[in-house]
């Protein structure tokens, strides 16, 4: 066809402020789950009621299923609708949730649903909820044993062992903090003393457990990312290096890794539509490759990637 697109401009979403860009790949489809930035702010600060889902089946032309959850559907939650990421397992959908709570303190929530696009509900009380502003920006992922691992945090990486309703965790365990030293997540400039910020990404890939995370360097005042490995979906966690720099024009910047039609693809947000803010923020996609030992180099920000078959 004369008309028929083949590249995937950045951003990817023009319509609305999108950011914290969670792919999942489910049959032959990419389903793409954001939060979304509203173009009027409340005392300056993010805005967020609600997460937008999109989907492609060649990176090129993408479906608008328009909002799939919000703050509305959360009795508990008062505002915040913070970074998800959704995960399928035995034919139901999981959406994982950060907000900020109406007695205080962040905590996740999650959405059941038995359609990647919704509609979502709540459970009715937070999975994750330590009374404290750590427990944001969650990240699953289920091994190839069942055993299925929801890591999240800011300024700490913390992790639950999730149950297989997907809605609990095996309390006997708790919730495990994962040692914050500069082996595994290098000297930076967040609370802990390392790079670690938050946005946590974590899967596995030819038997190599990665954590892809939004980093603070020494000297930098914007977010960086950065991402450790581990032969063991607990740790020990070794640091691998920077992924992507900081100039994105805005403050955050947060990660999405998956495979997909035989490429991989880094989602990641910048300010870059017009009207662009550390509170306007604009999801893109990069291509990259991995070394063949797994390592990962540097993946430049870029106009966008190639339609796929
Ligand atoms: O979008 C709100 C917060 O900013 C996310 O939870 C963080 O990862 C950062 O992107």
């Amino acid at each position: 066809m004369a008309n028929e697109k083949k590249f995937c401009k950045n951003p990817i979403i023009t319509s609305i402020y999108t950011a914290d860009p969670a792919p999942m790949v489910y049959g032959d489809t990419l389903y793409l789950y954001v939060t979304h930035d509203e173009d009027e702010l409340l005392n300056d600060f993010y805005t967020m009621y609600d997460w937008h889902c999109f989907s492609t089946k060649d990176m090129v032309n993408w479906t608008n299923h328009g909002k799939i959850f919000s703050l509305d559907d959360i009795s508990w939650a008062e505002d915040r609708a913070w970074a998800p990421q959704c995960v399928e397992r035995n034919g139901k959908f999981y959406l994982y949730c950060p907000v900020h709570k109406k007695d205080g303190g962040m905590a996740i929530a999650v959405g059941v649903s038995e359609s990647p696009t919704g509609p979502f509900k709540d459970l009715g009380y937070p999975l994750v909820d330590e009374g404290d502003w750590n427990d944001i920006d969650p990240t699953v992922f289920i091994d190839d044993d069942g055993q299925a691992y929801l890591y999240f945090g800011n300024p700490e990486l913390r992790y639950v062992l999730l149950n297989e309703d997907m809605i609990s965790y095996n309390k006997e365990v708790g919730i495990v903090k994962i040692p914050m030293t500069e082996e595994s997540f290098a000297k930076g400039s967040h609370n802990t003393g390392t790079s670690y910020g938050e946005g946590p990404w974590f899967y596995k890939r030819n038997g190599l457990y990665y954590m892809v995370y939004a980093a603070f360097g020494l000297d930098k005042k914007d977010e960086h990312l950065a991402y450790s490995t581990s032969k063991s979906p607990t740790g020990p966690w070794v640091y691998g290096g920077v992924l992507m720099t900081e100039e994105g024009g805005v403050f955050t910047n947060h990660p999405g890794v998956c495979d997909f039609k035989g490429h991989s693809y880094l989602f990641y947000h910048t300010g870059q539509l017009p009207g662009g803010s550390l509170f306007h923020r604009s999801v893109c996609v990069a291509e990259f490759k991995y070394n063949e030992d797994g390592s990962i180099g540097v993946i430049p920000k870029c106009d966008g990637v190639e339609g796929v078959e």
